[in-house]
């Protein structure tokens, strides 16, 4: 029997990228694996992305927190307030209706860009420093032995069998800096790629909720005209009384924050596991306390009928490519981006910090009364805005770095005629209006359709 283990000088050499074990065993041989670990991967659940692939480190209360983001397209023009912008809209201590932790979050760059600001190809590593930490927060009360309730206290000991108590360490929302930092370079080379704009707002806080925005036309500075970022000023002050309501009561409470993608070409995402939906819903899914996750009409659509809720297609008149007279299916069909707007909307739970008295029990296994002493938001919503733009923009760079990677690669040579019409908001078509739609009244060509009548085709589906 022969094995190969940390102790040994060959794996010393590498033990922070491989460690396998090989087993001679009765005449039979065979190598069991039992940890690999990429070079790339800087460690269990703390990276995402596949080209476009993003590092977060970095404690609530230790040294300061950032990302490296590797595999960033070279020649790039990267400005300091090209990140700092989504920083300071992250931030806390932005209002009153956030942690008054104060922390300018000032980002350093510290690799990956030349001396004129371009990228270089190569890894770009970003740090925050902490300031404004009081970890005597923790340590004049019980929270450094008592479980925070709905916390990641308790699981976070349950699994490592050690913790970061101050602040939460990484199930902290300081985490998130890192996601944001990368998340502004993403949105820049989304802006450049086809113009795409990512967008997020605040839909819904508690029950008080906003259907009133044209999700064409909404912009940043709307969405930041107020503190809530509501771009629906009436609903905003409603849900900004609500906040502040719970605030002096030292409780905390949720919401949804939605979010937009407009001017995504028809494309991105990979049949069956990585459909764009489900890389979003990942994405979004791993901002702290974010619960729920809905793509188009999500939950709602299930209380249409099929009829009702297909979004049927048309030819765009101006353009001649294939669009969708509705966007129930939220941007996505078949797991693949269809070029209209990507609409996807997250839940978020109400703060678990709360400023009153809850059981809980200590490490130790006794039961306790705790009462949370440390700064914290009373509604996460308004900040959890840029995190959600940070996580959607990542996931579109990425999904568009894969398409060129497989479909790219050589241009499509069949002929015009043979190659589909291109589908999309921002796609140049070759159709001409057929069964146009209402807004157009071309009653001439809806007359000739009318009167050829439905095109019957045989389906035999499983
Ligand atoms: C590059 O960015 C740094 C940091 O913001 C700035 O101080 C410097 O002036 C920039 N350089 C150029 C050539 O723009
Ligand atoms: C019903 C709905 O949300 N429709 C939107 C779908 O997306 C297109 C553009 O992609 C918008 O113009 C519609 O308003």
């Amino acid at each position: 029997m022969m094995t190969i283990n940390s102790q040994s000088p060959i794996n010393s050499l590498f033990l922070p990228f491989l460690s396998i074990i090989i087993t001679l065993h009765q005449h039979h041989q065979y190598a069991a694996v039992t940890a690999l670990r990429a070079p790339m991967m800087m460690g269990v659940g703390n990276s995402f992305g596949r080209v476009f692939r993003i590092s977060t480190w970095g404690e609530s209360h230790g040294g300061g927190v950032g990302v490296t983001l590797d595999g960033c397209p070279p020649r790039i023009p990267i400005t300091y307030e090209d990140i700092q912008t989504d920083l300071d809209r992250r931030r806390p201590g932005q209002s009153r209706i956030t942690t008054p932790r104060n922390e300018a979050d000032s980002v350093e760059i510290l690799s990956g860009l030349n001396p004129q600001n371009i990228t270089l190809g190569t890894p770009i590593a970003m740090l925050v420093r902490n300031k404004d930490q009081r970890s005597q927060d923790y340590l004049d009360n019980d929270m450094n032995v008592a479980y925070r309730p709905s916390h990641a206290d308790a699981t976070y000991d349950a699994k490592y069998g050690v913790r970061a108590i101050a602040g939460g360490g990484r199930s902290s929302a300081r985490e998130t800096i890192g996601r944001v930092a990368a998340g502004a370079i993403a949105r820049k080379i989304l802006k450049l790629y086809n113009n795409i704009e990512v967008l997020a707002y605040v839909s819904k806080v508690q029950d008080i909720e906003t259907t009133d925005v044209d999700h064409d036309t909404f912009t940043m500075e709307d969405v930041d005209a107020n503190m809530v970022r509501c771009p629906d000023p009436v609903k905003a002050e409603e849900m900004l009384a609500r906040i502040d309501e719970i605030r002096k009561s030292g409780n905390s409470i949720g919401g949804v924050v939605t979010c937009v993608a407009r001017n995504v070409p028809a494309g991105l995402g990979s049949p069956v596991f990585d459909k764009l939906e489900a890389d979003l819903a990942k994405a979004c899914l791993s901002i702290p306390a974010a619960k729920g996750f809905e793509s188009g009409d999500g939950f709602a659509g299930t209380l249409l009928t099929g009829k009702d809720h297909n979004d049927e297609f048309y030819i765009d008149p101006v353009t001649g490519a294939t669009r969708t007279k509705t966007n129930r299916s939220g941007g996505i069909q078949g797991g693949i981006s269809n070029g209209e707007n990507i609409e996807i909307k997250v839940a978020f739970k109400p703060t678990s910090t709360i400023g009153q008295a809850q059981a809980t029990v200590t490490r130790d296994g006794k039961e306790v009364e705790l009462r949370g002493k440390g700064r914290h938001d009373p509604c996460v919503l308004p900040r959890a805005v840029p995190m959600v733009e940070a996580m959607v923009a990542l996931t579109l760079v990425d999904a568009i770095m894969m398409q060129q990677a497989q479909c790219n690669l050589f241009e499509n040579s069949m002929p015009l005629e043979q190659q589909p019409n291109p589908m999309g908001s921002t796609a140049k078509g070759r159709g001409e209006p057929g069964m146009v739609t209402t807004d157009v009244g071309d009653t001439e060509h809806l007359a000739a359709a009318a009167a050829s009548g439905p095109v019957s085709q045989r389906i035999d589906e499983e």
